[in-house]
């Protein structure tokens, strides 16, 4: 099966797309487009043809069919690939992993998307300070919250195996990284996360291990 990803090292929504990729022993062929260079990739015309919302990252079937948002194209290697499942259990069990997916995917990342930073600036002429305290408090807040809905004791998010939470976590944490934020109070995400980055499938999705990290 022929993929193509859209992707860039940095873009914590493609790194959960590479981590699901390799969790599912499918490859996709890395299309990059640099955020940053050239005033942001992502807002080319051709980009935009592709995904107007003008983010990666975006999964190109075989078919030369593209489907965005990271969530959606996680379900969608889920479909065609089942196993490993992603989203294992009863119902219920997969409500609760989509659930702290979403605290992640849905709540945390949109607020600190660089767009919004960029906005936060350019718009309300906020200080870099300003935005590095707005992206603390949001990802800090939310990591809380996903770690408050985890089930006790278990090795990764939700049990024994990744699941779609883990796919979103790691790469979250990264963020928090990246921006410097503090980690304490987060001990069980961080043990989690070690977890996971012992797994090949982890390992080669990090943003440093990318054709284009630089
Ligand atoms: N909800 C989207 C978010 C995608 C997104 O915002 N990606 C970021 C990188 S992590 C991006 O492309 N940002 C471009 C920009 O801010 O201009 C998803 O899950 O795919």
């Amino acid at each position: 099966m022929a993929l193509t990803l859209y992707t860039y090292y940095r873009s914590s929504a493609a790194y959960r797309v590479r981590i699901a990729l390799g969790l599912k022993g499918l490859a996709a062929e890395p299309r990059f487009i640099h955020l940053v260079r050239n005033g942001g990739e992502q807002k080319s015309e051709a980009f935009r043809r592709i995904n107007p919302n003008a983010t990666v990252p975006a999964l190109v079937t075989e078919e030369g069919t593209a489907i965005v948002q990271s969530l959606a194209i996680i379900e969608y290697l889920e479909e065609i690939r089942p196993e490993p499942p992603l989203l294992p259990g009863n119902a219920l069990a997969r409500a609760q992993i989509r659930a702290a997916a979403q605290v992640i995917a849905c709540d945390i990342h949109p607020v600190n998307n660089s767009r919004v930073g960029a906005y936060l600036k350019s718009e309300f002429g906020h200080s870099q300070e300003d935005v590095i305290t707005w992206m603390h408090h949001w990802m800090r807040n939310g990591l809380l919250a996903y770690q408050a809905l985890l089930p006790e004791g278990t090795r990764f998010s939700f049990g024994d195996n990744p699941t779609l939470a883990d796919c979103c976590l790691v790469p979250q944490l990264y963020n928090l990284r990246r921006w410097n934020a503090p980690a304490d109070g987060l001990d069980r995400l961080l043990a989690i996360e070690a977890a996971c980055l012992a797994l090949p499938a982890f390992e080669a999705a990090r943003p440093e291990n990318q054709p284009d990290f630089e």
